[in-house]
């Protein structure tokens, strides 16, 4: 058997060498210690680069597919160019692994259910029919408890599994098939039907990528999923810390032309993985035209969902310093976009960007996100909302003393790197102390009037800042408006690309990997 020979070479190539992994997480006493430490010295594995393996997260499908792909053909991985592992992928498509309709591009970040894992490993390993395979289903009466709870396509395939000694079910007798499972469990069930468990380390095949990106940045909605608030960290669906960076567009009213899908496209492209949708209610903006404005921001939301990209619906409160003033209208938006956008992971809201003027956060701004948070939730019960604070959105120790009592709720800060300095960093550190989540869903690299400077050795202290508590950012502005914030060179128009960027936008685009 094809796999067998290459087993036996692995196994003769151990004499040559051995680079032993050891990975700050996986101790020896654990009961996957060993599957994980043959198959990371046997080259079919690699952990993170800060020599973790992380063995109780979910593997993805592009993980779980490019382990097998190694153990059956080692070699060339991932020349194609997108996805790290669309190579291992079309491999295991094209020697019918699984079928079209199983797997698409959309799911190889996701975490794959068991019952996909199973039918992956023992068609790719080959796994010999047993007596008890297709259909006489003795494993389902004695064994496998929720057997009917698997699709017949893939009962046989499960049966198989088991009967090859590859995984027995749950204390429970089940099996689980829609459950994900861990990259320990998965680094077992591979390494078994591999019949490896024996195989001394060898410095063979040594993987050029790793078993997974780190999770970073450039994670967009399709890797990362619905987004939650874990502790003070905003955190992906699989519950791993997430850092979201991107640019704020300036006001709707003004400049739409650089919210269209083009211009998201072009920052996501740069790196950036959320944008901001900055919808004044003032200077001529929502409340004054609010059917105009309203399209403008549906169009570029659905632009940054076509994107892959998260994206914050931003009342921008400004002119009309406290948010009391318009709660009725900030209700009835809040209600109608958070049921128009329910069912999409990649919706944010922040639902007032500025508080400012003689107004306390107890007094005033907290009353009001008790208003609208219920509105939100109602349609849309756990996407993550983000809350300003008074003076300009700077009163985060205000909040982070009289928090709100609802989940995956953050604070946003706002800073410009002329006018706030370490001072507001303190600020931070001490509501984080307190537990407050902060997003700084709006900074500039000028003063905070939007011009002058730019500040780059104080934006470069923010972004030390924010890069070391894994804080999320979003840059104010996308636009090419002759003031030292823009990100576009004056006057350059719709046709902008990273050459024509302004200082500030030069700086701003180098940091979001
Ligand atoms: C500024 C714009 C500027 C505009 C002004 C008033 O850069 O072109 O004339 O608003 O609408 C904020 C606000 C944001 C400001 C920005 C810079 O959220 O709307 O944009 N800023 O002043 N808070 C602090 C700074």
């Amino acid at each position: 058997m094809k796999k067998r020979l290459f087993l036996a070479i692995l196994v003769l190539t151990a004499i040559l060498g051995c680079t032993a992994h050891a990975y700050m997480d996986v101790s020896s006493d654990k009961w996957y210690y060993k599957n994980i430490q043959t198959m990371s010295d046997s080259g079919l594995l690699k952990g993170y680069d800060d020599n973790t393996f992380r063995p109780d997260n979910p593997i993805t499908y592009a993980e779980f597919v490019s382990v097998l792909k190694r153990c059956v053909s080692p070699g060339s991985e991932s020349s194609l160019s997108g996805h790290w592992a669309k190579g291992a992928m079309e491999y295991a498509y094209s020697n019918g692994w699984y079928d079209y309709d199983e797997i698409n591009e959309s799911l190889y970040d996701t975490a794959i259910p068991r019952y996909m894992a199973v039918k992956l490993t023992v068609l790719s390993m080959n796994l010999p029919k047993t007596e008890n395979d297709d259909g006489v289903y003795w494993r389902y009466m004695n064994e496998i408890k929720d057997f009917n709870s698997i699709d017949g396509r893939y009962g046989y395939l499960v049966i198989r599994a088991y009967n090859n000694g590859v995984l027995t079910g749950d204390e429970n007798g089940n099996f689980n098939p829609r459950n994900s499972l861990t990259r320990a469990e998965a680094c077992a069930i591979i390494s078994r039907a591999a019949g490896m468990a024996d195989i001394k380390p060898s410095a063979s095949a040594e993987p050029d990528v790793p078993i997974a990106p780190q999770i970073s940045v450039r994670g967009g909605v399709s890797e990362n999923g619905k987004l939650q608030v874990i502790g003070t960290q905003l955190s992906n669906e699989r519950g791993e810390p997430v850092v979201l960076r991107g640019m704020s567009s300036h006001g709707l009213q003004w400049f739409s032309n650089f919210t269209d899908r083009a211009s998201i496209a072009k920052t996501a492209q740069a790196g950036a993985n959320v944008f901001r949708l900055a919808m004044y209610t003032g200077e001529n903006g929502y409340l004054s035209q609010p059917d105009n404005i309203k399209n403008k921001l549906y169009s570029s939301v659905d632009g940054a969902i076509a994107e892959d990209m998260y994206v914050i619906i931003d009342w921008h409160i400004l002119s009309d310093g406290n948010p009391m003033t318009n709660v009725a209208a900030a209700e009835s938006f809040f209600n109608e976009v958070s049921a128009k956008y329910s069912n999409y992971d990649n919706v944010i809201y922040e639902i007032c960007n500025e508080p400012n003027g003689n107004i306390s956060w107890s007094g005033d701004v907290k009353p009001y996100a008790e208003r609208i948070i219920p509105v939100i939730r109602a349609n849309d019960p756990e996407s993550v909302i983000l809350v300003g604070s008074p003076t300009w959105s700077q009163d985060i120790n205000a909040a982070a003393d009289d928090p709100l009592n609802f989940d995956n709720v953050m604070y946003t800060c706002h800073f410009y790197a002329g006018t706030h300095t370490q001072w507001l960093r303190d600020w931070i550190t001490y509501a984080i102390g307190k537990g407050a989540p902060i997003f700084i869903s709006e900074w500039g690299t000028s003063a905070a009037d939007g011009n002058g400077g730019v500040f780059l050795e104080e934006s470069q202290r923010w972004l030390e800042f924010l890069n070391a508590n894994n804080i999320s950012w979003v840059n104010w502005s996308l636009c090419d408006k002759n003031e030292a914030s823009a990100a576009i060179a004056p006057n350059t128009g719709v046709n902008w690309s990273t050459d024509t960027l302004s200082q500030s936008g030069k700086f701003v685009f180098d940091n979001f990997r």
